[in-house]
């Protein structure tokens, strides 16, 4: 059975826009998975101590895997990227790889938690996904992501950056 799946992604140490482009080309290359559609990348304002900015942005993917097997796959390109996992919270990363909702499955264990906790809370996530889609319910919340958007509090600079040509 083929799931619609939303995934964030964000970088804010090294080469960030490489990190990106190497995590979309990963992700497709992942078994049963195509990417749907990309929002446009964004440059951030982080959340939390880090100092650099982030660029973030969303993806649209359809895949056969389960939620968990996804979600192995997803941490072992973050860890094939060089993400190095630190007792930090909210440390600076070569990439992060958060499923925001899979299919409308609401799924609390201590290794996964869909939809993503913090999302609607999140300048940084609703934008580009607003950009993919705006009519989406989210299935806690019982809210669209625009919805969730236009009644958004979050300060943080979010700027939308030009198209990239390919
Ligand atoms: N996990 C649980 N649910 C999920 C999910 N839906 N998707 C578990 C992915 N992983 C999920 O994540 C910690 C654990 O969460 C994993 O082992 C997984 O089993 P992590 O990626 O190792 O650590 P983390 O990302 O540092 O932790 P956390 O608390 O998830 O941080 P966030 O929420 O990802 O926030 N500011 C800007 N502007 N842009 C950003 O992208 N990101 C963060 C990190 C902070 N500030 C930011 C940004
Ligand atoms: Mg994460």
């Amino acid at each position: 059975m083929s799931h619609r799946v939303f995934i964030a992604l964000g970088s804010n140490l090294g080469d960030r826009r490489a990190y990106y482009r190497q995590a979309l080309e990963r992700i497709a290359g992942l078994p049963a998975t195509v990417i749907v559609r990309q929002s446009s990348q964004y440059e951030t304002q982080p959340l939390g101590e880090a100092r650099n900015w982030y660029l973030n942005g969303v993806i649209e993917i359809q895949t056969g895997l389960a939620a968990e097997a996804l979600l192995g796959r997803l941490q072992a390109i973050e860890h094939a990227l060089g993400r190095v996992r630190s007792t930090v919270r909210w440390a600076s990363r070569t990439l992060d790889l958060d499923i925001l909702f899979f299919d409308a499955a609401l799924i609390d264990t201590p290794r996964l938690r869909v939809p993503h906790p913090e999302l609607h809370k999140r300048r940084f996530v609703l934008e580009p996904l607003c950009e993919l889609a705006p009519a989406l319910c989210h299935p806690r919340l019982g809210r669209t992501v625009a919805e969730l958007l236009a009644e958004l509090d979050d300060e943080k600079q979010v700027i939308k950056l030009a198209t990239e040509r390919r």
